[in-house]
This record gives C-alpha cells, structure tokens and sequence, in this order.
C-alpha cells in the first residue's frame, strides 16, 4: 500500500513524512525541489504485540505503508501538476493532502497568509484539473492512439473520457462518479488522481490543538466530499514527542490533553479510508500482520502472503484473535472448538489468525 503526499510548499508534507516513516529527509525552503522521498511506516498494531508477547518469535513483521513525499504545488494557471510529481503519485493508493493551518512569519506561504480552506479547495482544484487534462489529451489523440482497435473499442473509450471529462468540468472527482466494471477496466491505467480516496491532515498551531477538531469539521462541512477523510496534528509538536523517551513522552502528551499520537492516527485513518483491514500469521518463528480489503476471501488472503498460496489453496484453519488470546494456546483452541477449518468461500474477519493449507 502507497499513499502520496501532497500540499503546498512550505506546508508541513517532509516534517509528517519523517514522522510516519521515521526518516530524517531535508525539511525547510527548497528542501522539496530536490528528489521525492520514499519511506515505509510500521502500521502500530496492539494485537499483534500482544501474540509476539504469547510466542516471543525470533521474528516480527508489521504491516506497512509505504508514502512518497513529493515537491509542493504551487498554482499551476491551467497547466497541470509537474510531470515528476505526477509520476512519483502515479501509483499510489490513496493521497495525504497536507494543509497548513500554522501561522509563522519566518516560514513564507505561497498563497500570501494562511487559510485551510482555500489551500485545501485549491488542491483539489490542482488534482481535479490534472485529470482534465489527461481526459482532454486523450479524446483529441483518441483515433490516433488506438490505431488498429476495432470501432467499438474506439467508441466504449471514447463514451467513458467524455464522461470523465464533464464530471471534472463540474468539479465532481472522478472517486464519486459511477463506473461500471468495464469502464474501470479501461481507465485504469490512466491512473487518474482523483480516483483516489483523499486523506486530508491539516496541521495546525501549537497553540489551537485545543480547537483542532472543531477546524477538521469545519474543513469536512466546506468540502463535503465522500472517500475523503480529515484529520490533524502539529507537526512541530509530533516532532517534539518523538525525540522523547516513552514516558517523557506520555507526560507531555498528558499536559497537553493528546491521548494518541497523529502519526498513529493518520496510519489508522489510512487504513479505514481504504477498506482495509488486517489478519495474522503466528508462530515461534515469526508473528507477522498482513493487510488486506475487508471482504476478500480466504485464497486472497492466502495470496497476499504467497501467491503459491492462493494457487494451490485447500483449506485455511482460522481463529478469531480474541478467541486465540483467551485460550492462549492452539493446543486450547482446539479443545474450546474455536479453532475452525474454513473454505475458499470464507470472508476473512479482520483480526483472524490464518494457516493456510495448500498445495503446489
Ligand atoms: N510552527 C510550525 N512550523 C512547522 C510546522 N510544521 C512544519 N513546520 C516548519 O515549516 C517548514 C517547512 O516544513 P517542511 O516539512 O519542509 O514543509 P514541506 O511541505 O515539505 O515543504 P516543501 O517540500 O518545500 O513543499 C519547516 O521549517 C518546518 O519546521 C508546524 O506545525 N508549526
Ligand atoms: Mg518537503
């Protein structure tokens, strides 16, 4: 899983970036113009501490996520996004869009003073634009592109760009447009930007965490977007806390009424947005989380961990990780009957605990 970061210079994106993927990439003026950055973050997951305290394996894997952190947008007047920051976007899952809601006068802002809503409106404009224009190009080329496609390749395509195009003329986002099976199948490769769900982290002053919230809901009332989650944090303060030990850490947070951490919250917020969830795999020799869309059946499951897997299922034994806690042993499990065997038909709940029985 990917998701890119976005937002105007200057706005926070390489300070959150270092915080989710615990990197030390060059923060500050022009920082940005140089190459994106690419980090992975653990997803925090207190239920698979808790089977790696069961087994004490020689190995823990977490999930993870990887973000790629790319130069500030500017206002492009009708040009589009960069062509490097399109492509660092290109195959990501969903976008952080990172907007600035701390006023310091050392730390210069593109558009002149700050203003959530603006930036936040002014993003979405860039995105939605973006896609316009890869709509537009495509309908001029259309016959030239498609040479040797038959008359109704050129006609399904065709029908579906000119849909594209007039829900982004009305500044719809692609993401709250319905596509049938067949029209996806044939613009996925375009990777159109606004296809993708929309995390909105908007990083506020030290001094109006208390009002955070309230800001996050203002924000959500003026964009009213579906697939589009808002959340917040002060970078300045997430950095702060991470440089402390544990328990400094708690106090400090303690003092100033934080009780999670918004590095954990936008992983989680990421998480949901997506539909995704998580299973297990335990052991001595390793305990590991794995993410998979809530709604896949077991073979998916199996074949996020090897495709082998998925190819060869036969069974998969399953337990519930509350179950598996209680009992705290397999051994127990089994003798409880919580410990199922399941088909290819099974819809994995997030949190089982899967084996998979395969063969090649
Ligand atoms: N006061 C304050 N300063 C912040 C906050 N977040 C980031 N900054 C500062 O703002 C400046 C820019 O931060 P960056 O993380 O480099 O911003 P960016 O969005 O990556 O900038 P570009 O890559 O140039 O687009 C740095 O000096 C940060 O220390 C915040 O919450 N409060
Ligand atoms: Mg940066």
């Amino acid at each position: 899983m990917e998701i890119g970061i976005f937002g105007l210079p200057q706005s926070g994106k390489t300070t959150l970036f270092n915080l989710l993927t615990s990197s030390n990439a060059e923060t500050g003026m022009g920082a940005g113009k140089k190459k994106a950055n690419i980090g992975v973050s653990r997803v925090p997951d207190p239920r698979l501490d808790k089977l790696v305290e069961i087994w004490s394996p020689k190995k823990t894997t977490y999930a993870t996520i990887q973000y790629v952190d790319v130069a500030g947008v500017e206002k492009s007047a009708g040009k589009g996004l960069a062509s490097e920051t399109l492509t660092s976007l290109k195959n990501t899952d969903a976008l952080l869009l990172v907007v600035r809601d701390f006023a310091d006068e050392s730390i210069p802002h593109s558009e002149g003073a700050v203003d959530a809503v603006r930036d936040a409106r002014m993003l979405t404009e860039e995105l939605l634009l973006s896609d316009l224009l890869i709509a537009e190009t495509r309908l001029e080329r259309m016959t030239k592109q498609m040479k040797g496609k038959s008359r109704e390749e050129i006609a399904a395509e065709t029908s579906v760009m000119e849909k594209i195009r007039d829900a982004l003329e009305g500044e719809t986002p692609l993401r709250e447009v319905e596509f049938t099976k067949d029209e996806l199948t044939r613009i996925r490769g375009f990777q159109f930007l606004t296809l993708k769900p929309v995390i909105i982290a908007v990083n506020v002053s030290e001094d109006e965490l208390d009002v955070a919230e309230e800001k996050c809901k203002l924000l959500s009332g003026a964009l009213g977007s579906k697939e589009t989650a808002v959340t917040y944090l002060c970078a300045t303060i997430e950095q702060e806390i991470s440089e402390l030990s544990e328990e400094d850490a708690e106090a400090f947070m303690e003092d100033l009424g934080l009780t999670d951490s918004a590095t954990d919250r936008i992983i989680r917020t990421s998480y949901d947005l997506l539909g995704l969830m998580s299973f297990f795999t335990h052991g001595e020799d390793e305990c590991r989380a794995w993410t998979i869309r809530k709604g896949s059946k077991a073979p998916r499951a199996a074949g996020v961990i090897h495709s082998d897997l998925e190819h060869g299922f036969i069974r998969a034994e399953v337990v519930g990780y509350e179950d598996f806690v209680e009992a705290g042993t397999l051994a127990a499990c089994r003798d409880k009957g919580v410990l199922r065997v399941e088909g290819k038909e099974y819809l994995v709940e997030n949190g089982d605990i899967l084996n998979i029985r395969f063969n090649v």
